[in-house]
């Protein structure tokens, strides 16, 4: 079959990342015998003709579209990723009217029914991870009730086929990253991903990860990551990327065996990295350096050990200050970054005064390193521990949809504890703290 892969736009200046769920689901593809390409339409500037002339040329018998991000997540950048992607849907069914339309991606899958219903152009959708189920659907698109893991229509009613294992990652081929220009994603550092597991076994309270890929950890083998990392310093001159893993240092032991290979191979590259931060201390630190983490990134989310209880943290307050210290102490060349939440369940202004505390003497003392130390709000997201909370303290009701319309709807989706009034006017006033983020979560 021919199948024809596309980033959705973003509809909004925001710059792209390398659409590496894509290239995953092209290789399978192309290893079972599909003809593939893969575009993204937020690189051509004439996006609508491009898409159009590819249509043509390429004719595919199915066309899937990647939706990435809902939104933001951050309230003072009110995008909406999925409006754009609505009327990316209505172009391409006026294009090609009779090419089936499958969407998946992390944002479709954290609304699967809802955008469904509200994408009429859609004929089926994938939920979670698709190595498995997009091979599947292609060889059985009109019996799509035998394929676990689908969303699609019958009768004028939007059903599911029921739950599937994820899938199994450990022998999973190379990535592919050819089918798109990696040239066209370099132009800032670290925008190119390395996958070294799936999952998370930890449990923040607002975090969609462990929804989106499960809490048992699916490790890749150390040796085809580095292998992976060789691949792209030869194929494409790359000399940086970013480790996209929910956090690069659990289990700890396979973080440093990724290490201890990167360095016996003497492997040069930089690299960035989210860590979880209980268990980071000088060796860790000295290792990933070593290996050419030059970009740490913490999102301990909050700083006094009663916030991080209200966010279900498995990061403890000593840990914070121990990281904090050892970055005081080093004088190499990196960076670091920490990210709090302003606002978060069982938190009160000492709390909120305290993480601000901490962001300052950051900022004074970490001056040689720090990247950022800023505080953002929490966007509520379905299916996690946080959105039960806001629901028992009536931060918003069930008739709230959490996929909003408009930017005010949008605006209304992050967490503030009842009484926190004062918090957020304090926070509005220090607000400089934000800085520029490098924030995914
Ligand atoms: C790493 C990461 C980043 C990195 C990317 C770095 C890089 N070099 O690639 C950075 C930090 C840059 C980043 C930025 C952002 N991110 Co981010 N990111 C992630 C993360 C952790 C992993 C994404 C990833 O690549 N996974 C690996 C690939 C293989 O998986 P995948 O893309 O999901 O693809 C699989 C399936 O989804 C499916 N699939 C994907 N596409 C398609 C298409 C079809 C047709 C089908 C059938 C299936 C399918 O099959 C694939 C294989 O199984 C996810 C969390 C998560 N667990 O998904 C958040 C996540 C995707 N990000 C999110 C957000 C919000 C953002 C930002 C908007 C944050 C911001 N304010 O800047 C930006 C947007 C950037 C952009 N231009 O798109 C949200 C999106 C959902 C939402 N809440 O809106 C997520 C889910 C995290 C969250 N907060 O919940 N991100
Ligand atoms: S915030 Fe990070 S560590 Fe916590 S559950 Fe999500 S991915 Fe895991």
């Amino acid at each position: 079959m021919n199948v024809l892969l596309l980033q959705s736009p973003l509809g909004y200046p925001y710059r792209p990342v390398f659409p590496h769920g894509l290239c995953v689901l092209a290789t399978v593809l192309q290893d079972s015998g599909h003809f593939v390409r893969v575009r993204d339409a937020n690189i051509d500037p004439d996006r609508g003709i491009h898409v159009q002339r590819l249509i043509e040329a390429f004719n595919p018998d199915v066309i899937g579209v990647s939706l990435r991000n809902i939104d933001t997540v951050r309230k003072n950048v009110p995008y909406l990723f999925h409006l754009p992607f609505m009327g990316f849907l209505t172009e391409l069914k006026r294009l090609a009217p009779v090419v089936p339309l499958i969407a998946g991606g992390p944002g479709f899958s954290i609304f699967p029914e809802e955008l469904m219903r509200r994408c009429p152009e859609l004929d089926f959708g994938l939920y979670l991870e698709a190595e498995d189920s997009l091979p599947q659907l292609l060889d059985g698109m009109d019996r799509p009730e035998t394929v676990p893991g689908v969303f699609y229509r019958s009768g004028g009613e939007v059903l599911f086929s029921g739950r599937r294992e994820p899938p199994e990652v450990s022998k999973r081929p190379p990535v592919d990253r050819s089918f798109v220009r990696v040239s066209d994603y370099t132009e800032f550092p670290y925008d190119v991903g390395v996958e070294t597991k799936r999952g998370c076994a930890l449990n923040c309270a607002y975090c969609s990860y462990p929804h989106l890929n499960g809490r048992q950890y699916r490790l890749r083998p150390p040796a085809r990551i580095v292998d992976e990392i060789e691949d792209l310093v030869d194929r494409y001159g790359l000399r940086n990327f970013s480790f996209i893993d929910s956090v690069f240092d659990v289990p700890r032991e396979h973080c440093t065996a990724i290490c201890r290979e990167l360095i016996r191979r003497k492997v040069d590259v930089n690299w960035l990295a989210w860590f979880n931060g209980a268990d980071f201390d000088e060796e860790l630190f000295g290792l990933s350096y070593e290996a050419g983490c030059d970009f740490f990134c913490f999102s301990p989310d909050a700083y006094t050990p009663k916030a991080l209880r209200g966010l279900k943290k498995h990061v403890r307050h000593k840990d914070i200050n121990r990281i904090y210290r050892i970055f005081r102490r080093q004088r190499l060349p990196v960076k670091v970054t920490f990210n709090f939440f302003a606002n978060s369940p069982e938190t009160g202004l000492l709390d909120f005064l305290r993480t601000i505390a901490f962001c300052y003497r950051a900022r004074f003392r970490l001056s040689h390193c720090l990247h950022r130390a800023g505080m953002d709000y929490i966007r509520i997201l379905p299916d996690t521990p946080l959105y039960e909370t806001a629901l028992r303290k009536q931060v918003l009701d069930e008739t709230v949809s959490l996929l909003p319309w408009t930017p005010e709807d949008f605006g209304r989706l992050f967490y503030h504890e009842p009484g926190s009034r004062l918090q957020d006017l304090l926070f509005k006033l220090v607000s400089g703290l934000q800085g520029r983020g490098y924030a995914r979560k």
